[in-house]
Order: C-alpha cells, then structure tokens, then sequence
C-alpha cells in the first residue's frame, strides 16, 4: 500500500541548508521513499530546550511504500547518516526527520507517534506542511485551519530544497 507522508527537517547546526538538502537526497535514495515536493526553506526561532542557533526547517511530502515503523527507521538512518548524535532533548541538531502525517495513519506510541504529537504547535512546522497541503486533515477529522496556528518567529530565507528527479 504506497501512503502519502509529511515529514518535518529542521537543522541548527553546520551547514543548515546542506543538511536539509542532503537528508533530502538520502531519503529520495531510500527504496521504497519517493520525494513528491519540498517547502520552501523557513528560518525559525528555536522552541524549547537550552539557548540555541536558530534553525532551518522544511517539509517534505513522500509517498512511500514502507509501513510507518520502517519510515521511522529510515528517518532514523538519515538522521545517523548526517552525523547527528543525540544530546538533551530539543537540543541543537546537525538533522532532525520527524514523521508529520501519514495518510489518515494514527499511532499512539511513545517510539512513534503520528500524526507528531506537536504538529499543531509549532510554527516551524505547520507554516511549510501549508504551503504543500493547504488544507490538511487529521485522522480523527479535524482540520488543521480549525486549529489556530501558532505565531512568530519563522520567515522564509530560500527557495524550495531540490527533489531528485523531480
Ligand atoms: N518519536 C515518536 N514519534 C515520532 C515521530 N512522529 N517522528 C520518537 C519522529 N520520531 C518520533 O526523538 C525522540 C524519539 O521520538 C525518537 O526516538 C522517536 O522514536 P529524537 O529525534 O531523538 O529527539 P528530539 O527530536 O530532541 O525530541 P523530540 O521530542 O522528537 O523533539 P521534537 O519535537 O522533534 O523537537 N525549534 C525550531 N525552531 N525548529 C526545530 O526543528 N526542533 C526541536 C525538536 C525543538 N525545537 C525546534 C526544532
Ligand atoms: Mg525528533
């Protein structure tokens, strides 16, 4: 079964835009991972964790025919790839790949939960997954735009990540 997928990028350490365009590459080189389109590239002020640069995030829609645990997994090995090492939580990153949405997918798990427990928070996700589905919905049948969306703190800096092949 090929699903639709959201997933979030964000980068705060390195070279940002790098990382982002090439956790891009690496999961368009995934089989079973098909990179649809990218957002363009926000800047955004860090939320939670300790004093840290600001970061680059983006959102990527797939469409994959990998069961969401192995979607997991392979964010997971993008993450590993780019070199990122996990330090405190909400900590600064060389990557994070958070899964978003899957189709109307739900799960409720503390290793994987989907839709991301903080989609509706966070300016620096919301603000991209709109600009690729302008009006999602959630699997319980909420919309998204019912949802107010939080404010401040992110602005575009660069155009759409290059999606291979696409
Ligand atoms: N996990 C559960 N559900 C998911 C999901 N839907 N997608 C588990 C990905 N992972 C999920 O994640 C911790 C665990 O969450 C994983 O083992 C996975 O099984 P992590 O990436 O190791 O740690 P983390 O990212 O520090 O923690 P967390 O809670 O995932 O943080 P968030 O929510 O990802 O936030 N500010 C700005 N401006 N931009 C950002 O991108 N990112 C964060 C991290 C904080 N502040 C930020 C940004
Ligand atoms: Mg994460």
């Amino acid at each position: 079964m090929r699903r639709r997928a959201f997933l979030g990028l964000g980068s705060n350490l390195g070279d940002r835009l790098a990382n982002l365009q090439r956790a891009v590459a690496l999961l368009a080189s995934t089989p079973g991972i098909e990179v649809v389109a990218s957002s363009r590239v926000w800047e955004t002020e860090p939320v939670g964790g300790p004093p840290q640069p600001e970061y680059l995030n983006a959102v990527v829609l797939v469409r994959t025919e990998l069961e969401p645990d192995d979607l997991l997994a392979a964010a997971q090995g993008v993450e590993a790839a780019l070199g990122r090492t996990r330090g405190v939580r909400w900590g600064p990153r060389t990557i994070d790949v958070d899964l978003l949405l899957i189709d109307r997918v739900a799960l409720d798990r503390p290793d994987l939960t989907v839709p991301h427990p903080r989609l509706l928070e966070r300016a620096f996700v919301l603000l991209p997954l709109l600009e690729l589905e302008p009006d999602p919905v959630l699997p319980d049948g909420r919309r998204v735009l019912d949802q107010p969306v939080p404010g401040g703190g992110a602005r575009p800096v660069a155009p759409a990540l290059e999606v291979p092949g696409g």
